[in-house]
């Protein structure tokens, strides 16, 4: 009888640990270090907008030379869209280094990339596409300041009324008003069109400041949205380590009353942290950035997202961040279409490469390296998987399983050489009959080095 009781128990442990580890989702993006996350709802699709923390740190600091952009529509699969924008994107300054948080938003069919290159203040690009390419409309820097290294943390929102704001700074908060144009901004108020605002206690917290003189709490990284007649501010607070804070205003242009405390310190929080909020099909997404997958280098950061509730009265509780971030998918994925190989819930030992001008592949595939997709609906079931793959090497084999890396075989598919990288060719193999919705794993196998380049896959 006891000795049943603890098998039981043992029984459940093993249960509920499979299935943190099957659910972890965070960090989202596993094949790059990603920061500073802007999401932005367009046509029934998530596009989060990251900057790009380096494999290689530099000189002990932020090492960051382009724009990440991936997209997802059920908020578990993940599809990689590569570099939409980069320094060189800029042929005006002399900045290497300094590619910090990005925001774009629609307008009018067009897609407004706002971002800083760090000492240059802060520009703006744009494209016909939210995937990009994303070009220099004006040639020079957006705003025209005179205190270029604090012009970080582009946000962005358009009001009702047509109007829209651009808000930025640290540690102070700056606002402009864009012209139509979305390139341009209206001169007549403020400081030659530039409006501070006023940094008090009433709106953004009490902290002492760097200078030991009284300051607030607000540091960097603002966040510009309204919900429900309500607007909201959200930032990184005091200081180094930096917690997010909130503030919320009757209008656009303040004034602003401090909230509080959003997400506090925890263990694989970075130093830094910087957040984006939506609300996406009916749920409503905190995004931030952790160290979790560099494991405590506050220069390799990693875009989080939990989903949350507002209370009735539009106030926002305290935000945990989780290792298993947003766990239900909200909505299934067709397989029977083309998959994009870099859509993905979670992978191991994975890259991607390629941009919005190319395809954009994973590679770098390893033996014993996989890719997660969730929520896979098979409906009747698929007779056969079929991939695009291209490899110089003597490859290997992809197979496919059930749940995760150690489940169910479902096939396995040999994948040759194919005479280059960049070779593509399809290989097809039969799989085994599952009906309805699945997670999946595609596991990479073979001998030693890189084994293929893999574009996409889809079952018949
Ligand atoms: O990523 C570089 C800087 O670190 C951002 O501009 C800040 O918000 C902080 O996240």
């Amino acid at each position: 009888m006891k000795l049943s009781f603890w098998i039981l128990r043992f029984l459940i442990l093993v249960l509920v640990v499979g299935n943190i580890k099957l659910s972890a989702q965070n960090p989202v993006i596993q094949t790059y270090f990603t920061a500073d996350p802007a999401p932005m709802v367009y046509n029934g699709t998530v596009y989060l907008y990251t900057s790009h923390d380096e494999d290689s740190t530099v000189n002990n600091f932020f090492t960051m030379y382009d724009w990440l952009c991936y997209s997802s529509t059920d908020m578990v699969n993940w599809t990689d869209h590569g570099t939409v924008a980069s320094l060189k994107s800029f042929t005006w300054h002399e900045k290497s280094n300094g590619a910090w948080a990005p925001q774009c938003i629609e307008r009018n069919g067009k897609f407004y990339l706002y971002v800083p290159i760090h000492g240059e203040g802060i520009s703006v690009l744009v494209s016909d596409s939210p995937t990009g390419p994303f070009t220099d409309p004006i040639g020079k820097r957006l705003i025209d300041s005179g205190h270029v290294w604090q012009d970080i943390d582009p946000t962005v929102f358009v009001d009702d009324n047509g109007q829209t704001y651009l808000y930025w700074g640290n540690p102070s908060l700056w606002y402009v008003k864009l012209n139509k144009d979305m390139v341009s901004y209206d001169r007549t108020i403020g400081q030659n069109g530039i409006v501070s605002v006023p940094m008090t206690a009433e709106s953004f917290g009490s902290k002492e400041g760097r200078d030991g003189k009284p300051g607030t709490t607000y540091t960097e990284g603002p966040w510009f949205y309204k919900r429900n007649n309500l607007y909201y501010m959200i930032y990184a607070a005091n200081g180094i380590p930096e917690h997010i804070a909130y503030s919320t205003a009757p209008t656009a242009e303040g004034p602003w009353t401090y909230k509080g405390f959003i997400m506090e310190r925890a263990p694989h929080l970075a130093f830094t942290n910087h957040s984006g909020i939506i609300d996406f099909k009916g749920n409503s997404y905190f995004f931030y950035h952790d160290q979790a997958l560099s494991k405590g280098e506050g220069f390799k950061r990693s875009v989080s997202v939990e989903q949350f509730k507002y209370n009735a009265d539009g106030t926002i509780q305290l935000i945990k961040p989780t290792k298993e971030g947003v766990t239900k998918s909200i909505a299934n994925l067709d397989p029977f279409k083309k998959v994009e190989a870099e859509t993905i819930a979670w992978s191991e030992g994975l890259k991607t490469a390629g941009d919005s001008k190319t395809c954009v592949y994973v590679t770098k595939i390893e033996n014993g390296d996989y890719l997660n997709v969730r929520s896979v609906d098979f409906g009747k079931g698929a007779k056969s998987f079929e991939a695009s793959v291209a490899s110089a090497s003597a490859a290997g084999k992809i197979e496919i399983r059930l749940d995760n890396s150690d489940g169910e075989l479902l096939g396995s598919i040999d994948v040759g050489n194919t005479g280059s990288w960049l070779n593509w060719a399809s290989v097809k193999g039969k799989m085994k009959k599952i009906k309805g919705v699945h997670d999946i794993c595609l596991v990479f196998k073979g001998g030693k080095g890189e084994l293929f380049n893999f574009d996409w896959w889809q079952v018949k």
